[in-house]
């Protein structure tokens, strides 16, 4: 038998290549709690927890994520039996209610092992993929539309991206829809838009929200009440000119169920970490699927770990008309894999090898780490430009 001998977990504090603004946070930095599940035959599985602007975004930070795993995960996975990841998961499931962006990274770590073992990418892990690449939009957060166009403009000519989602909430609603509008007349037909409010409006500014973007030729309109007003989201579903896609309302599959049930949603941002898991992912799109809703593969701005693990699952979603949202590792100012993920033709390339088929430099995850003893200060954004 294959036993799991240690759990290894570290925060990594990466810059942002610009700062990020959403409704709720500003970001300059992202924190990866980045996972290392040795195994008794010497493999070792990789998982990431990121989350978004500390606690401002969700329930678990990234210190919290660490603190969880050390104290309460590791005693409960060490010594379990490596080449049964189900029941390991299950076992987490009956001892720790919540914490899924832990559970997420645990359940990333146990199938890279088992993939590296076996020889199968963690996709067919999953079931089998159904396509090798996925599309990827790009957020245009900078808090300002010229510089939001200029970098549009580009990448697009590069044919890295051709569809942008917004983040707005932040400001009143009319200054808000004149900037994705001045964005939109900009793009013109050379690209979709799409707006994240996270969560910023009341439903009667929704109401209004979504006519005004609708007019001006939004595509979507993503999670733009509270998570938990399910008959709200309803209500703006049914009469919305543009589709209202769930997000923060998504933590897991008995949140889809409900959603579903409650014809709550028009699409589904599935995301791994929110779900709990690669395979409550799966069951969040099921879900979703049985119901009639559309879907997309959502992000918490991962590293290049948490973000090829989506791309594992999304590689098993029989449809995915809205895409995916998987750039992450494109945000921050250093490359934490080996190899970076390959980016080209508006896509992202899912890897074939073993596993998740990818691989940390250990070297600069050492350096990044946020105890490491001697951090590199200014020299971090030298690196990626070398
Ligand atoms: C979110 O709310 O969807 C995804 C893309 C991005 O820019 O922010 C995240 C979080
Ligand atoms: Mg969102």
């Amino acid at each position: 038998m294959v036993r799991i001998s240690r759990i290894e977990t570290l925060l990594v504090d990466v810059p942002t290549i610009r700062p990020h603004v959403l409704a709720m946070a500003t970001m300059a930095r992202q924190t990866l709690c980045i996972v290392r599940l040795h195994c008794s035959d010497g493999v070792i599985g990789i998982g990431e927890a990121t989350t978004i602007g500390g606690l401002s975004y969700g329930a678990e930070s990234p210190e919290g994520i660490k603190l969880a795993l050390d104290t309460y995960f590791a005693p409960l996975l060490v010594g379990g039996d490596a080449e049964r990841p189900a029941l390991l998961m299950a076992a987490l499931r009956r001892h720790i209610v919540g914490n899924h962006f832990a559970k997420c990274a645990v359940e990333t770590a146990l199938l890279d092992a088992m993939g590296r073992r076996t020889g199968l990418p963690v996709s067919e892990l999953l079931g089998g993929r159904v396509r090798d690449t996925l599309p990827v939009l790009w957020t245009l957060a900078s808090g300002d539309a010229a510089r939001d166009i200029a970098e549009a403009d580009a990448l697009l000519d590069s044919r890295r991206h051709n569809a942008f989602k917004l983040k707005i909430g932040k400001r009143p609603l009319d200054e808000d829809v004149a900037h994705v509008a001045t964005i939109k007349r900009a793009l013109g037909d050379r690209a979709s838009i799409r707006v994240d409010v996270n969560m910023a409006w009341d439903e009667s500014t929704a109401k209004r929200g979504v006519a005004a973007l609708a007019d001006i030729g939004c595509d979507l309109v993503e999670q733009p009440i509270l998570r938990s007003n399910i008959q709200g989201m309803a209500r703006l579903a049914l009469h919305s000119p543009i589709p209202v896609m769930a997000d923060e309302s998504l933590q897991g599959p008995a949140d889809a169920y409900a959603f579903a049930s409650g014809a709550a949603a028009n699409v589904f941002a599935v995301k791994i970490a929110q779900s709990g898991g690669l395979f409550a992912a799966r069951q969040v799109e099921a879900i979703g699927e049985a119901a009639g809703i559309a879907l997309y593969g959502g992000t918490m701005l991962e590293a290049g770990v948490g973000t090829v693990a989506s791309a594992h699952v999304f590689a098993t979603f029989r449809a995915l008309p809205f895409g995916t949202e998987l750039f992450g590792p494109l945000l921050l100012t250093e490359e934490i894999l080996a190899e970076p993920l390959a980016y080209a033709d508006f896509a992202l390339r899912v890897p074939t090898g073993p596993g998740l088929g990818i691989a940390l430099n250990d070297e600069l995850v050492e350096a990044l780490r946020r105890d490491a003893p001697a951090r590199p200060t200014i020299s971090i954004a030298a690196r990626k430009e070398a």
